[in-house]
């Protein structure tokens, strides 16, 4: 399964199109890329051409689970990957030089520092869980419905209407975007069922190839196998699409570094219990076997 990333790295890196991006960083870009992978018998897109950090992806999807959007939880278990967009709103905000374990030590420590620096709008958590909804009134006049949980939603239509074509969970909620930190990058979410297998294909919009992509696969992975127990299947294929798939300028000695590697060995996912629901998962229920990555290989993330 290695190869498909490590084709895709090398392509994006000898052909793409260079531009400056949002961040100002720089990218090369190709536009619309598809890889996948099989996820039977406990099969994982894990890498193992560098030592990618999975329980950090399994915390950060339970996390998504959740419905929270604030950093806070994340911090509690030692996850930081979603720090730099509100450290840099602080510092922007306070024209403060925080440094940034300073700034996650004072999430963690005061609840109303978190309250109000944490947030990260109504990111992935709050969209899957609790889409708004609008009750119209006569007048035309509306109110707030409830909450939809797309997540139980599809774990139902999966159980009660297998062929269904609509086993979707959406995180590009248009009339909230601009109250997001950042605007969801894996936004789409859909499910399919062949016999008694289970699919996933992720449409992803925007694709930081070195960074974010390992720590994707295996939370969409994670998530195709826990509604896989849920619903009785067992699990199929994950199929993930890129929109803009880019490279940074800066991670050229990532780049480097992982494409002089030979992938080793074929690690194995397995899920230690079954919940009663798809929303009661425990960090500790999940664990990986036969994973012996090559070392990490550090690069900064673009904010
Ligand atoms: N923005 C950018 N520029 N890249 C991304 O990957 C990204 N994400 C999320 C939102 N915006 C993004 C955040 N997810 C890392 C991994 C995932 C992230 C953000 C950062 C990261 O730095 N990984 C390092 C260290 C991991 C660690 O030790 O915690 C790594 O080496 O993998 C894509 O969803």
């Amino acid at each position: 399964f290695e190869w498909q990333y490590l084709d895709l790295m090398r392509r994006i890196w000898e052909q793409g199109d260079e531009r400056i991006d949002r961040t100002g960083v720089g990218t090369r870009a190709i536009f619309g890329t598809q890889l996948r992978f099989d996820l039977s018998d406990g099969r994982i897109p894990l890498l193992t051409t560098k030592r990618v950090f999975w329980k950090a992806a399994v915390r950060e999807m339970l996390w998504f689970l959740t419905g929270d959007t604030n950093i806070r939880p994340l911090l509690e278990q030692g996850v930081t990957i979603w720090s730099d967009w509100p450290l840099a709103k602080y510092r922007k905000a306070t024209g403060e030089d925080i440094g940034q374990e300073e700034f996650e030590a004072r999430i963690v420590a005061d609840e109303a520092f978190a309250k109000k620096w944490g947030d990260l709008g109504p990111v992935y958590g709050k969209q899957w869980v609790d889409w708004p909804t609008y009750q119209y009134g006569p007048d035309g006049k509306y109110t707030r419905g409830p909450g939809i949980n797309q997540v139980a939603e599809v774990v139902e239509s999966l159980r009660s209407n297998p062929g269904s074509r609509r086993h979707i969970i959406e995180g590009w909620n248009v009339a909230e975007l601009d109250r997001m930190a950042l605007p969801p990058c894996h936004k789409t979410y859909q499910f399919h069922v062949a016999g008694n297998r289970l699919s996933c294909i992720l449409y992803q919009r925007s694709c930081d190839v070195a960074l974010g992509l390992p720590f994707n696969l295996v939370g969409a992975t994670i998530l195709t196998r826990m509604i896989a127990a849920q619903t009785g299947y067992e699990p199929g294929e994950l199929v993930w699409m890129g929109g803009d798939t880019h490279l940074y300028l800066n991670h050229a000695h990532l780049v480097a570094e992982q494409l002089s590697r030979t992938p080793s060995g074929e690690p194995r996912l397995h899920l230690l219990r079954q919940p009663p629901s798809i929303f009661d998962y425990r960090i500790e229920d999940f664990e990986v076997r036969d994973y012996a990555p090559q070392g990490v290989i550090r690069a900064p993330v673009a904010v």
